[in-house]
């Protein structure tokens, strides 16, 4: 076969049998460095009058690299662990420089990220025990703090969409529990969902999603978790309900543990999902190839 001949058919196939959506199954070397180069977005802290607490509540708040009040933006909810407060992604996931890098390839839907402080208590601190009963209660209470305090205060302040499709929620260990709870439970106010390593807080499936198929509305219903994380249980089970039921799905089993290895990982995966025409079935069939 003569050469051009061979580039000819090359190119033929490598037309045919490009996917239509390729994507990344791990976020390259560098994700998570800091281009001095690119466009940055900017954090502010924005403070909310929380009537389920009786507090004003902190919250980050991180607009995109060429951010104007004049466009209407979609929202992704952020939401952080037991450890954790409005500053844990900020501090530890960089969440701005992997989403400015991300920017800077022209990969997102141009959003806005609150990171709230999940933790809906008159002393949010992550402080003394963690683990103690109305600490891990207020991580419950957040629900309402969250659809009535906060979402009303940020769709006031700043330009975003209010529709369903574009408010996306996602979180890390009992932030993932949260995730799923009140994302599955308020399915008319989330279209996206992303569940990352979800702690025990987690509902039973039955009561997490007692009619499956209205999971069916959802733009995506992202559950991931670290090979090596002793939460798997929580995600496999949830992920085993959806499969049962015929609920569309990811279900990315990603190797490492329970850490922020992981979740900016998951992150820079579930970002550049959101707010865009998708295959749900497509990218799972992507993330479980070798
Ligand atoms: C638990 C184990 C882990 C638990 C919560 C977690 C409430 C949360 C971990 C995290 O957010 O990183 O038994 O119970």
């Amino acid at each position: 076969m003569n050469k051009s001949i061979a580039l000819a058919l090359g190119l033929i196939l490598s037309v045919v049998f490009i996917p239509a959506q390729t994507f990344d199954k791990m976020a390259p070397q560098g994700f998570d460095v800091e281009r001095k180069e690119s466009p940055h977005g900017k954090i502010d802290t924005i403070t909310y009058e929380s009537k389920t607490v009786g507090t004003q509540r902190r919250a980050l708040v991180y607009t995109p690299p060429g951010f104007k009040k004049k466009i209407q933006y979609p929202v992704l909810y952020l939401l952080h662990g037991i450890g954790g407060d409005e500053k844990e992604w900020f501090r530890n996931g960089t969440p701005q420089i992997i989403l400015d890098n991300l920017y800077a390839q022209g990969k997102l839907t141009p959003m806005i990220v609150v990171l709230p402080n999940g933790r809906a208590m008159k002393d949010d601190r992550a402080i003394g025990d963690i683990m103690s009963k109305d600490k891990v209660e207020a991580f419950a209470t957040f629900e309402k703090d969250l659809l009535n305090d906060l979402i009303p205060f940020i769709e006031k302040k700043y330009p975003v969409k209010k529709e369903r499709e574009n408010r996306a929620i996602a979180g890390l260990s009992m932030g993932g529990g949260q995730t799923l709870n009140f994302g599955l439970e308020n399915i008319d106010k989330f279209a996206w969902v992303g569940g990352f390593s979800s702690a025990p807080n987690t509902k039973e499936s039955q009561e997490l999603l007692p009619e499956p198929t209205k999971a069916n509305e959802l733009k995506l219903l992202w559950i991931s978790c670290g090979d090596q994380d002793r939460l798997m249980p929580f995600s496999r089970r949830t992920s085993d309900y959806l499969a049962q039921n015929n609920i569309p799905h990811i279900f990315y089993v990603e190797p490492g543990g329970h850490d922020f290895k992981v979740w900016k990982n998951d992150l820079y995966l579930f970002s550049q999902l959101l707010f865009k025409n998708i295959d749900q079935q497509a990218i799972s069939a992507q993330l479980r190839s070798e």
